[in-house]
């Protein structure tokens, strides 16, 4: 704080005055916490541009007076006002002698109520769609598009959602944690709701608005079911309330055994009418508590959770009776395919598959089965879930990590977009060539009637919201991709780092490279050629050498398979076989070593030490190659983030950068830990171009243990 004597010297002097009036500036223009997101709305410093903004937009108006629409319009005002620094008056009826903006409601032309277009008639830059989230879509765009401080005429198209549900999945807890929650504690306050609603609500909701996102599902997969209480669905009913005026229907997961253990019956049986009766009713109360809830998203018999088969049903007569009441309001059953049994024969890669194929076509028409990305669980990169495509008659919904439990939480700097596209782009041959995994989930290959991709939320208590301020470009890229899969990761960068960090171009270019490589980067001192590590007790630190669990797909080296002949997991017809879950090329290519790419080398092989690959190098050498480059790269990351620093927010670039020294330090972490255990198979020894890690096995493991202690 600065003391009234200070104050009172520097009125007499001033040159003083001017500095503390500059400093001030200063502030407004920079310390970012990161609280806005991509919604900044920072005055433009182009004069001319902005001059431009000024004379084309001088009033808006609107046909429709709902509260959607509303927020449209309060948007629109906000971020022109930023942008331009002129007020803009909403107005009854255009202005004949002004241009400005007109939201129009018009059915015509929109395919489905999402939809909008964008035209210039007589000097007016027109927004039309089918509906008001329709509106507060085409408005956002238009905000994202003069951020840009793009020329208008190129503002003009149509757009529409290639998906339908495009949706957050919140992994909240009742007490407030958020289970692979890395950005602080939950967003709601749930003893806090539904009394008072934190305005925190409403940036959430327009954060989502901004990018597409019509659904949110505000609890874990894990559920409580003290969600299913009247008491907490009226909590429920106070953020439903918000997220309405934005156009986004509220979800919630539900415990599967809530008929015992809420309602007090001796079964949760899914054939028993009593229980159906009881799911009826609740429905029938969510209902007349929240008119429009979406539905509910269901993790059944999975890690433990109850489900059907605890009664010898299936997953499809537990999905159709909860898809049966809440037919007749509307609402979905989003029930997800992430199973897998304590078999010690098994290949937990198969079990979803297995489970649900023979189940194709058994499920009620409101049913859509949620299928991860990968067969395993979220790993640093997995070749598609071979569910995707071998279920016609089922809707296929998609569900991606935004959160990065398998990413570095929130200390490695991972773009994500190559990992959602990565998998979209994925044949899966089904129908012949171009039977793309996107084709599955748009819903275009089986003419499915229902589509739906979700995100799990990288959101927190944060003030930044994503703790690593890298992190809200995953949020924003999955929006931006669930709404239009055929944007390309580089595109949604440089959009969001020029709404986020920084106009200048070659600093754009410089930020989005690293985004680019990021995920690759991580790859390789994390899980590369196809290694995976999806039981480990942190889902963090290193821990290659970990054999013992209640189950064996609990432990890693279930995963990796290194042996004194090799490493990597055989599932060609001399191993599991998971292959045969494939069709065509996408088959006939990972099935042969020789053909396989090298990043799914190890998914699909058991690769002797000595073997030659692609590269020249044998598999021990490339290993090497891959965790060393990885970890040097982080040194790269380093410097080109150095290079950005004038046009960066002082507070956003030291933030990043205390997060990149770190990420350093655990890559070499990393990288030391699977070199020195997995020499003790191969027996080579680290190539000369590489220095020797400066530390034992046995010190790293300690330094895991440490890590580790609870
Ligand atoms: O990856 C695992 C996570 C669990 C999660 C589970 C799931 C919500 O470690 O925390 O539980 O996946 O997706 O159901």
């Amino acid at each position: 704080m600065l003391s009234v004597k200070f104050l009172f010297r520097t009125a007499k002097n001033p040159g003083w005055l001017l500095l503390l009036a500059f400093l001030a500036a200063c502030k407004t223009a920079y310390a970012d916490d990161g609280y806005r997101l991509w919604l900044k709305y920072e005055l433009i410093g182009n004069a001319a541009v902005r001059e431009d903004y000024i004379k084309s937009f001088r009033f808006i108006a609107t046909t429709d007076t709902g509260a959607v629409a509303g927020h449209a319009v309060q948007e629109l005002r906000a971020g022109l006002s930023g942008l331009t620094g002129k007020q803009i008056p909403l107005v009854k009826t255009p202005e004949p002698n002004a241009k400005g903006i007109i939201l129009a409601i018009s059915p015509r032309g929109q395919a489905s109520g999402d939809g909008f277009a964008i035209n210039l008639q007589a000097g007016n830059t027109i927004i039309t769609a089918g509906s008001p989230a329709g509106l507060l879509y085409g408005s956002f765009a238009l905000l994202r598009h003069l951020q840009q401080h793009l020329p208008l005429e190129k503002v003009v198209g149509e757009s529409h959602p290639k998906v339908q549900l495009r949706m957050l999945n919140h992994w909240d807890n009742p007490e407030g944690t958020i289970e692979r929650g890395y950005a602080g504690s939950s967003l709601w306050k749930w003893y806090e709701l539904p009394e008072t609603t934190d305005p925190r609500y409403y940036d959430y909701a327009r954060a989502n608005a901004s990018i597409g996102i019509n659904g949110t599902v505000v609890n874990n997969v894990n559920a409580s079911a003290r969600f299913l209480t009247t008491e907490y669905l009226q909590k429920v009913a106070a953020l439903a309330g918000i997220f309405r005026q934005y156009g986004i229907k509220t979800y919630l997961s539900v415990h599967f055994a809530a008929p015992k253990t809420l309602g007090g019956l001796k079964t949760s049986d899914p054939l028993d009418p009593e229980v159906r009766k009881w799911w009826a009713d609740k429905v029938k109360e969510i209902y007349r508590i929240i008119p429009d809830f979406g539905g509910f998203l269901v993790k059944a018999n999975s890690e433990g959770e109850p489900g059907p088969q605890d009664y010898g049903r299936t997953h499809a007569d537990g999905a159709n009776m909860l898809a049966q009441a809440l037919e007749s309001f509307g609402g979905v059953v989003i029930w997800r395919a992430f199973v897998y049994k304590a078999d010690p024969a098994a290949d937990r890669f198969k079990a979803a598959y297995e489970e649900f194929v023979p189940l194709d076509g058994r499920f009620a028409k409101n049913v859509i089965v949620q299928v991860k990305n990968g067969p395993i669980d979220f790993q640093p990169r997995e070749p598609f879930s071979p569910l995707f495509g071998n279920m016609p008659k089922t809707p296929l919904g998609m569900e991606y990590q935004l959160t990065q439990e398998y990413l570095g939480f929130a200390t490695h700097w991972v773009y994500e977009a190559p990992v959602f596209k990565e998998c979209l782009d994925s044949d899966t041959y089904v129908n012949g060539k171009g039977s793309t995994v996107a084709r599955v989930v748009d819903g275009s290959l089986h003419n499915y009637p229902l589509t739906c991709m979700a995100g799990v939320a990288n959101t927190g208590s944060d003030r930044n919201w994503t703790g690593h301020p890298m992190a809200q470009a995953n949020w924003y890229a999955f929006g931006r991709l669930a709404w239009n899969h055929t944007l390309s990761p580089e595109t949604i960068a440089e959009e969001w780092i020029r709404l986020t960090l920084t106009h200048r171009a070659e600093d754009v270019a410089t930020v989005s490279e690293i985004m680019q490589r990021s995920r690759e980067i991580y790859v390789g001192y994390n899980t590369p050629l196809g290694l995976s590590r999806p039981w480990t007790g942190s889902h963090y630190a290193p821990e290659p050498w970990q054999n013992r669990s209640s189950r064996p797909d609990w432990t890693a080296v279930y995963y990796h398979r290194a042996d004194s002949l090799g490493l990597g997991f055989d599932r060609t017809a001399s191993g599991s076989n998971a292959l045969q879950q494939y069709s065509g090329r996408a088959r006939e290519v990972w099935q042969d070593p020789r053909t396989c790419p090298l990043p799914y080398l190890l998914w699909f092989h058991h690769v002797p030490w000595t073997q030659k690959l692609g590269t020249g190098r044998n598999l021990w050498e490339e290993l090497c190659n891959r965790f060393y480059t990885g970890a040097d790269s982080v040194l790269w990351m380093q410097r080109q983030w150095t290079r950005v620093q004038p046009s960066i927010d002082p507070e956003i670039f030291a933030n990043v950068k205390t997060r990149l020294a770190k990420q350093y330090r655990e890559a070499i972490w990393w990288r030391d830990a699977w070199v020195l255990y997995l020499q003790t198979f191969a027996r080579q020894p680290v190539p000369a171009i590489y220095a020797r890690p400066t530390r034992t096995l046995e010190e790293v493991r300690k330094s895991v243990n440490a890590y580790l202690i609870r």
